[in-house]
């Protein structure tokens, strides 16, 4: 295979941190060479899961995602989307590749919103144990209300990976909006903290993730029982569960953007984009 030569001394990026000072990298466009990483993924013939939650209203986003998805995601490897609805009959018919299928799952719907959100971490680890470990080598766990507007590949895997956030990429570690009451499961210090991870991306292998939305099913269950909710809910415990089992890998805002925050100049690709809601009209049942 023909690729140029990496320059020991010529950095990719200059603009930004691309490895974390455990030693894993930070993805930004330019950084990576996606055809030595699609050859080496092919080889080992991995199979790619894409967990999304579509309760209620919030199955008005799946056409335009799936078809994004198939436009963008994880395109010439082996897909299954994973999409768990209380309304089977409301998942679009989108014609696939090659080698991708969608799986319909059906779960109850949660009258809080908060507990809709909350619960994807028990229903993943749920399903993870289930069913996804014997079809799928990786699992990545993502928003719906979102569509692919540029590649999003195997660059991404890893044992473990987070995102961060697009609000706060920039911000120092004190003004994070981490869970702060002592008595939540998911509190984090004001001097703690290394990112702050969005709850809209994160994945890993199977048991990775397995690892990950146990323990975070578990912290809200012990929350549930003293009477307390995390701040940001899922992700807040997200975000507590990656400052003690550090991520392997962490994507740059390019896979988890909101065009409201504008376009910075180290942005220079948005692969994975917020799609605008009306909050009142999407959200009432
Ligand atoms: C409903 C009301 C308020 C907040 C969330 C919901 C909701 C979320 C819902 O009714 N149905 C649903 O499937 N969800 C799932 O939770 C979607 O996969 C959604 O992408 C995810 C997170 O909720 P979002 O996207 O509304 O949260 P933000 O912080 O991205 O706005
Ligand atoms: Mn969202």
């Amino acid at each position: 295979m023909n690729y140029s030569q990496p320059q020991t001394m010529n950095p990719l990026r200059t603009d930004v941190l691309v490895m974390t000072p455990w030693f894993a990298p930070i993805v930004w466009d330019g950084t990576f060479n996606i055809n030595l990483l699609n050859q080496q993924f092919k080889l080992r013939d991995v199979k790619i899961g894409l967990t999304v939650f579509a309760i209620k209203k919030y199955v008005v986003f799946l056409q335009l995602f799936l078809e994004t998805a198939e436009r963008y995601f994880m395109v010439g490897h082996k897909v299954n989307y994973y999409i768990m609805t209380d309304r089977p009959e409301a998942v679009p018919k989108v014609t696939l590749g090659e080698g991708r299928s969608i799986v319909v799952l059906k779960i109850q719907n949660y009258s809080r919103w908060q507990d809709v959100s909350l619960r994807r971490m028990e229903m993943i680890s749920l399903f993870a144990k289930e069913q996804f470990i014997q079809e799928v080598d990786y699992l990545v766990c993502v928003d719906v209300d979102m569509k692919f507007s540029d590649c999003v590949g195997v660059e991404i895997l890893s044992n473990i990976f987070g995102t961060l956030h697009p609000g706060f990429f920039r911000t120092q570690r004190q003004h994070f909006t981490y869970e702060r009451r002592l008595e939540s499961q998911a509190y984090i210090a004001h001097d703690e903290g290394d990112f702050y991870y969005a709850g809209g991306f994160f994945g890993g292998t199977v048991e990775e993730v397995y690892k990950l939305t146990n323990q975070c099913h578990n912290a809200i269950m012990t929350d549930k029982a003293n009477s307390i909710e995390a701040l940001w809910h899922d992700e807040s415990h997200l975000n507590k569960y990656f400052l003690n089992h550090k991520p392997t890998k962490i994507l740059s805002p390019e896979y988890l953007w909101d065009n409201s925050m504008g376009v910075p100049i180290v942005l220079r690709k948005r692969r994975f984009v917020a799609v605008p809601k009306n909050h009142a009209q999407i959200r009432n049942k």
